[in-house]
Formats: C-alpha cells, sequence, structure tokens
C-alpha cells in the first residue's frame, strides 16, 4: 500500500461550508484555495462542491468544501446545507455593507438549523485588497466577530491573502469543537497481568 493510500483511507473529512451575501467572493476564495487563480468575472453560484486533502498540524485532513449561493433567489437551498455542514466560514466584503450586515442573519440561522448555542463558524473579511473602497474598519469587523463569540480574519481572493489560512483555521475550530463533543475516551490503565503461578 503507497503512503498516500494509506494517509487516504485514514484521513478524516470534513464539510465546510462558505456562506455569504452574493458577490462578496466566495467563489473567488474558494477556487483561489483549490485551484490557486483568481477568478475575475463574476458568474453567481448556485451550489458547486469541492474536495481538497491537505495536512494541517501535521495531521490529514479531507476537506468537502460546499460553495453556496449568495443571491436571495436560491436562498431555498440554505437549511438543508446548513444540516449537513460541520463548519462554515462566513463571509462578507469590506467594501459592501449590506454583506456585512447579513453576517447576523447567517449566523441565526445556522445555530437555529443546529438548534445549538455555538457552532464552528469564522467571519472572512474579503477583498481586503481594496483598501480605497472599504466601507467597513478592521475595528468593526472584530466588534461583530466579538459580538457573536467568533474569530476573525481578514482575506483577498485576489491576493491570495489569508486564503489558506482561512479554511486551516476553520478545521482547527471543527477539530476543537469536535474534540470537546466527543472527547476521546479515557485510557484505561492496564490490570498488571500476573503470571500463573503452578503450585
Ligand atoms: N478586488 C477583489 N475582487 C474580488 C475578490 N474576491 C472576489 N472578487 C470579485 O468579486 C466578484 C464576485 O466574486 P464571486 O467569488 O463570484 O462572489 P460570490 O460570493 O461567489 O457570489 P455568489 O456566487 O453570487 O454568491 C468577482 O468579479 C470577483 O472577481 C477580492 O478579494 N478582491
Ligand atoms: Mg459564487
Amino acid at each position: 500500500m503507497s503512503r498516500n493510500h494509506e494517509a487516504n483511507s485514514y484521513s478524516q473529512s470534513y464539510k465546510l461550508v462558505v456562506v455569504g451575501g452574493g458577490g462578496v467572493g466566495k467563489s473567488a476564495l474558494t477556487i483561489q484555495f483549490i485551484q490557486s487563480y483568481f477568478v475575475t468575472d463574476y458568474d453567481p453560484t448556485i451550489e458547486d462542491s469541492y474536495t481538497k486533502q491537505c495536512v494541517i498540524d501535521d495531521v490529514v485532513a479531507r476537506l468537502d468544501i460546499l460553495d453556496t449561493a449568495g443571491q436571495e433567489e436560491f436562498s431555498a437551498m440554505r437549511e438543508q446545507y446548513m444540516r449537513s455542514g460541520e463548519g462554515f466560514l462566513l463571509v462578507f466584503s469590506v467594501i459592501d455593507r449590506s454583506s456585512f450586515d447579513e453576517i447576523y442573519k447567517f449566523h441565526k440561522q445556522i445555530l437555529r438549523v443546529k438548534d445549538r448555542d455555538e457552532f464552528p463558524m469564522l467571519i472572512v473579511a474579503n477583498k481586503a485588497d481594496l483598501e480605497h473602497m472599504r466601507m467597513i474598519s478592521r475595528d468593526e469587523g472584530i466588534e461583530l466577530a466579538r459580538q457573536l463569540d467568533l474569530s476573525y480574519i481578514e482575506a483577498s481572493a485576489k491576493l491570495r491573502m489569508n486564503v489558506d489560512q482561512s479554511f486551516y483555521d476553520l478545521v482547527r475550530i471543527v477539530r476543537k469543537f469536535q474534540a470537546e463533543e466527543r472527547p476521546p475516551p479515557k485510557m484505561v490503565k492496564k490490570k498488571k497481568v500476573r503470571s500463573c503461578q503452578l503450585l
């Protein structure tokens, strides 16, 4: 068996979902992460899925990534992908205030669908390269993350800034959450086996 095959069969998979308003750069971030190029055209997504195997903190992980539709007309599909997702990137664009406001809505809907008070999510402030057009300051983004008790990262799909970092950090958040949910079984101390003594 090749090393690769071995890694495959033992790697844990993670269902990650990229959500956020229309045109914030969900597809651009995902394609930059998977295929290492920047998509300049805007072609609204209905739903696309990708798989990538990577090593995160020395452990192999298979990422099953769902790139979702931001446009309102496709919002009926949201509940379904929210049910199956294990971790969510909540993406907004720093040049689009309404996309920032939508983060609350996505966060709330995910918690409702999951019926939980907390769930693995990471806020990604995309298009950070467009500094001159910025509507949301870094401080405002950090404040939102603080209110929702989530981590926050600024990224640019165009510059490939913090793209890998966003996905890797989300996997770390999912791992931490799952470890707390399902703590590994306690090691039971093996009793010393007494050797038989023939009388
Ligand atoms: N300058 C800049 N433009 C970006 C960035 N990310 C995406 N864009 C552009 O923004 C537009 C929309 O990007 P998409 O990735 O298609 O947006 P989306 O969130 O997938 O949109 P929907 O699929 O409709 O939900 C495209 O023209 C991208 O080239 C970025 O980091 N910087
Ligand atoms: Mg898209």
